[in-house]
């Protein structure tokens, strides 16, 4: 990727601990030198374990960090005093990162959920203390368990970037050409259909301060559905994506017929692709004078945002880029609405069921300071709530 701090992929050396050996220790006192055994367990090695966290975007903090090795657990002792377990290394990662063996490079896991916790190697179990083995013909057993060893080996963290923003069009379109222009991907160009044979991803900066992802796919053509062309398959690589792109060249004989013929092979594909927000990019627009872009405007289809654009003259890219940005932005607001909303539905439920407790408890009615909290709380920032 473009950006030297983004980093999506990593491959770290990871151990676990072992776990600590039982003890085998015989008791002897002043008065009873064959006390019996009070050999405790060894305690737990050390886990590494992945969690979600949607703070992060990159696996930067782990390119330094080549060699993870968590502490093995404590023996255990006389008394049967259990060995201390040894503590777990968490390392947070951002959502999307997918874990493969090092060796195979086989699929291991995908971690999806903030929060989410996946154990990369297990720490060893402890050994159990010569107590545990004491039977009726075996009072003093000199026997206890060693504990178990901790896993070691590479392992490949890989970051699977999801895109803000998808890109549809038939060959030829101009994809390859705009998401070049507008960051710093260099995704192969060419005049000839599916120069495109798999997925790029580049980072797009809107005016220096923000930025989004957007995803350059094979183009797609009329029964792509049936299999022609490429076929549908990398449409895959767009559904997580909040928003499409659909881009139709200005030399195009019918561009409402154009963007019917993609949102069909789209529909077939997934319906669930047709409620995703779209937006219409008319590519090389450096080909059309002003009478020939007037047209175009009067047979865009209607109901859909689109932008006249040419990525080689750079005319309209700008526009397109933060129409883009709008778009993304309006998502990222109902989603902060719709935050908000269940935290204040949650809240409410918890304040409304401590005023029925209460009630009962005391039989006292007292609902306009529940009113003033509820509107109080409701005030609040929405990062407040947690
Ligand atoms: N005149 C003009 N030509 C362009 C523009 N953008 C792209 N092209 C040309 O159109 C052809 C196809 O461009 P690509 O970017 O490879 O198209 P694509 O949509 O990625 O094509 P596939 O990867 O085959 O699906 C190339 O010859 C580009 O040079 C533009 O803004 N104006
Ligand atoms: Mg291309």
């Amino acid at each position: 990727m473009a950006d030297s701090n983004f980093i999506d992929y990593v491959k770290i050396y990871v151990r676990s601990g072992h776990g600590g050996a039982g003890s085998a220790h015989l008791k002897r006192e002043k008065y009873r030198p064959k006390a019996g055994p009070d050999g405790g367990d060894g305690g737990k090695g050390g886990s590494v374990i992945l969690r979600g966290n949607k703070q992060y975007w990159t696996l930067l903090h782990l390119k330094y960090q080549k060699h993870i090795f968590a502490e093995d657990g404590e023996s255990g002792q006389k008394d049967t005093w259990h060995g201390k377990d040894a503590k777990d290394i968490i390392l947070d990662v951002p959502l999307g990162t997918v874990v493969r063996d090092g060796e195979t490079e086989e699929f291991l896991f995908e971690v999806t959920e903030h929060g989410q916790e996946v154990v990369l190697a297990k720490g060893g179990r402890g050994g159990l203390g010569n107590w545990h083995f004491r039977t009726s013909t075996n009072q003093a057993p000199r026997y206890s368990q060693p504990g178990e060893e901790g896993i070691e080996g590479w392992r490949i963290l890989e970051l699977k970037v999801l895109a803000d923003i998808g890109l549809v069009g038939f060959p030829n379109a101009g994809k390859s050409t705009l998401l070049s222009t507008i960051s710093a991907a260099k995704p192969k160009i060419a005049d000839y259909p599916f120069t495109t044979l798999e997925p790029h991803l580049g980072m797009v900066s809107v005016s220096g301060k923000f930025s989004f992802v957007m995803a350059d796919i094979p183009g797609i053509i009329e029964g792509a559905s049936e299999g022609k062309g490429l076929g549908l398959r990398f449409l895959r690589h767009i559904e997580r994506n909040p928003l499409l792109l659909f881009l139709v060249p200005a030399d195009s004989d019918d561009i409402a017929k154009d963007y019917e013929i993609l949102l069909n092979e789209l529909g077939q594909y997934n319906p669930e692709l047709l409620d995703k927000k779209r937006i219409l990019g008319i590519s090389k627009c450096d080909m059309a004078d002003d009478e020939i872009k007037a047209h175009i405007k009067e047979q865009v289809p209607e109901g859909i945002p689109y932008f006249l654009f040419s990525s080689y003259t750079r005319e309209g890219v700008n526009e397109l880029v933060y129409g883009i940005w709008e778009l993304l932005q309006e998502d990222v607001k109902a989603a902060e609405e719709e935050q908000k909303k269940t935290a204040f539905v949650s809240l409410e439920e918890t304040l409304n069921g401590n005023e029925a407790v209460e009630t009962e408890a005391s039989e006292v009615d007292d609902d306009k300071d529940d009113d003033t909290e509820l509107s109080r709380l409701s005030t609040k920032e929405n990062t407040d709530w947690f």
